[in-house]
């Protein structure tokens, strides 16, 4: 017998991976939590049916969530980050030595641990002592902060469910409230592909807008996300992630990447016609 794992990403089209054995399924006060082993993706995490991340690919995802806005805050120690409970914002940050506090707001204690259990490959720094971890809803979190953080990444689910409040108006205004006055914020952007998907995308995107001086999108490859053609937004309070690259300190730092280089992270930016004209 064949078992198969499905996405559906429209109501006309399904996504696919076909599975060696489910490793993990458990129902937690918020979302229903999935780890299977594939031959082809190696292990993978999905919330509600939806595919968080499979070992195969997250190096993408989670070195442009992290490495783009690295790369252009010239001191960026204090660092928050919301959802992302599976680590892979976390081990990446953590290679910088200059970051100095990193606050992990995960709402649902179970993905954690059953990414520490099952997914050691993204959750291998959750327990380094500079990450303080708070089992809380970052829209709450983020509403008693001020002033606060360099750094900002928003690793969240998609617009619906558990993650919905992290695409609010409220939720982005009070991000530039907790950051510093040269702060920058990163965001998963989702896909510009699919009609339902590219919507939901601009009416989060203006709201961004609305909120920060600075706001622009970048893009990258994501086989195992709907369309394969993700978006991520870079907002801040004074940089701007082509012109402020500090390209050549970056590569100084000597870190060792999959996907990130400073080449690529110009060209990440210059995002194709129709999508442009979305934003
Ligand atoms: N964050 C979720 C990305 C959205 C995926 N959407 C989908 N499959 N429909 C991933 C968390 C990785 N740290």
């Amino acid at each position: 017998m064949e078992l198969w794992f499905t996405e559906r990403h429209t109501p006309n089209v399904k996504f696919s991976i076909r599975v060696d054995r489910q490793l993990f399924t458990g129902q937690s006060e918020f979302q229903r939590i999935d780890v299977f082993e594939s031959k082809e993706f190696g292990r993978f995490l999905t919330l509600d049916g939806y595919m968080m991340l499979t070992e195969k690919d997250e190096f993408i995802y989670h070195e442009m969530m992290v490495h783009v806005p690295m790369a252009v805050h010239p001191a960026a120690k204090s660092v928050l980050v919301i959802g992302a409970g599976d680590g892979g914002v976390l081990r990446e940050l953590t290679r910088y030595s200059s970051v100095e506090r990193i606050d992990l707001v995960e709402i649902d204690e179970l993905v954690v641990e059953v990414c520490k259990k099952y997914l050691p490959q993204t959750a291998c720094r959750l327990g380094d002592e500079r990450v303080h971890i708070y089992y809380q809803d970052g829209l709450k979190f983020i509403r008693q902060r001020e002033n606060a953080y360099d750094l900002i990444i928003v690793d969240s689910t998609d617009p619906f469910g558990p993650g919905e409040g992290l695409f609010t108006k409220e939720f982005y205004g009070n991000c530039f409230k907790a950051l510093k006055e040269d702060g920058i914020m990163v965001n998963q952007h989702e896909s510009p592909f699919y009609d339902e998907d590219a919507a939901a995308m601009q009416r989060a995107h203006k709201r961004i807008v609305e909120s920060f001086p600075i706001s622009k999108v970048y893009q990258a490859h994501i086989p195992t996300y709907p369309s394969g053609h993700w978006l991520f937004g870079f907002s801040s309070k004074r940089y701007h992630p082509v012109h402020d690259l500090r390209d050549a300190a970056w590569n100084l730092l000597g870190i060792k990447t999959q996907y990130y280089n400073t080449r690529l992270h110009s060209g990440a930016f210059a995002l194709p016609t129709y999508v442009e004209e979305m934003l």
